[in-house]
């Protein structure tokens, strides 16, 4: 497949490569170095890559040394799709920050055939609510255990984390984290009915509301800077799926509410007005601003289990730019394969992202949005036809790299330095 080439941006390689020690035990990880990029257009890009493992230090350990078959899978994806700004969901977390820089170091690093070298100098990780023990019964099974009973589904703490791996410097001081913002504070939350019962909104017990995190994992604002005085926002999170519940649907609102949070956010002013960070700082983005929101929504806008309207709170937004649609011929030709459900779907089958197993077949959840400001040049998902010889990357179940695909934007960045 065809993925338009850009030319190397970033100046000083070597000097780059002496630096890469990420602070150790501390709770969130960034890197902030000087460096001489430069931008023009600017590609940024979300990842499901599946590289969560079933036990607590499994990812380390598989990561610990090249050959891992998955990671070298996945980090020939990003090598040839060579975003500039990339968000990896789930993406087990460790709280020395390890499997951030083991991935780098023995995968990102390291070429693939003819796939070049790819250095990312500025990472970011932090803790998140998958497989964190509630201490409740939240699924009312009746006894508390298990990935159900976690602030997000997990069967340790960190599985299906997030990280971001960047070309150019992350403004760490300026990073602020949603982890702990609880449901119940967000006006108007959409919270679970045990539809058995008369009282409304009352699956959750008023103990569990008074803490429960509306992320399933984390919400992160990366300002990521782009010139001197210029930043975007990179807005990173992955709302749970909609699915693995029951007629009260606790995760289908959930879902809905999480992808809300973005949309309040960049809404600014009154509608965001509710937000409170990790640190305690209230407000939302402020006007103006630009962003890219990334992530896998697990919403579809037309097709699967996700609430009514959920994603479109995103692709409708007025300060969201959706002039564009990333797709690929490989989605469209897995429909035609596969069919059953995927023939009966309402969406461009060339917009899916994700080879999922009926119900509900292939969906689009994996997204890159940029504000209204910036313009989109270029878009595109990896997703290789069968007869091209990358498949062998992406594949078919049980698949080499992840059920989900690579999506990626060239982005038009203003006040970005040109020079690439
Ligand atoms: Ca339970
Ligand atoms: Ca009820
Ligand atoms: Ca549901
Ligand atoms: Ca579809």
């Amino acid at each position: 497949m065809k993925i338009p080439h850009r030319r190397a941006r970033v100046a000083g390689l070597a000097a780059v490569l002496l630096m890469t020690s990420v602070t150790a035990a501390t709770p969130a990880f960034a890197d902030s170095r000087p460096a001489a990029a430069s931008v023009a257009g600017m590609r940024f890009a979300t990842f499901n890559a599946s590289l969560n493992r079933g036990t607590e230090g499994a990812l380390v350990r598989d990561l610990s040394e090249p050959g891992n078959a998955q990671a070298d899978a996945v980090a020939e994806i990003i090598q040839r799709a060579a975003p500039d700004v990339l968000l990896i969901n789930e993406f087990d977390y460790d709280a020395e920050g390890e499997a951030l820089r083991l991935f780098h170091d023995n995968y990102l690093a390291v070429p693939h055939g003819d796939a070049e070298a790819a250095d990312y100098p500025y990472r970011y990780t932090a803790p998140v609510n998958t497989g964190v023990p509630s201490g409740f019964d939240l699924n009312n099974n009746g006894v508390v255990s298990g990935g159900d009973d976690a602030w997000g589904f997990g069967l340790f703490p960190g599985q299906y984390g997030m990280a971001v791996y960047s070309k150019l410097p992350i403004d760490e001081d300026a990073i602020r984290t949603f982890q702990n913002f609880r449901w119940a504070d967000m006006p108007g939350a959409l919270l679970p009915d045990d539809p058995s019962t008369p009282e409304p909104a009352d699956w959750y017990s008023p103990e569990e509301l008074a803490e429960f995190p509306l992320s399933s994992k984390s919400h992160w604002d990366v300002p990521i800077r782009v010139s001197k005085n210029k930043t975007v926002h990179f807005l990173v999170s992955h709302p749970t799926p909609p699915t693995f519940d029951g007629a009260e649907d606790r995760n289908g609102t959930r879902n809905h509410d999480e992808i809300r949070f973005w949309a309040d956010y960049i809404a600014g002013g009154k509608a965001g007005g509710y937000i409170v960070d990790d640190a305690g700082r209230t407000g939302a983005l402020k006007g103006g601003s630009l962003f890219v929101i990334a992530g896998d929504q697990n919403a579809d806008p037309n097709d699967g289990d996700s609430t009514a309207g959920a994603i479109d709170q995103l692709l409708q937004h007025p300060k969201v730019n959706t002039g564009s649609v990333p797709t690929s011929d490989g989605a469209a030709e897995a429909a035609e394969l596969q069919g059953g459900v995927n023939l009966a779907h309402l969406g461009d089958p060339a917009e899916d992202t994700a080879d999922f197993s009926e119900p509900p077949g292939n969906l689009r959840v994996d997204y890159v949005l940029p504000s209204r400001q910036i313009r989109i040049i270029d878009s595109g998902v990896f997703w290789p036809t069968a007869t091209d010889p990358l498949a062998r990357l992406t594949g078919s179940y049980p698949f080499p790299s992840s059920d989900h695909r690579l999506v990626w934007v060239d982005a038009d960045v203003p006040g970005a330095k040109p020079g690439r």
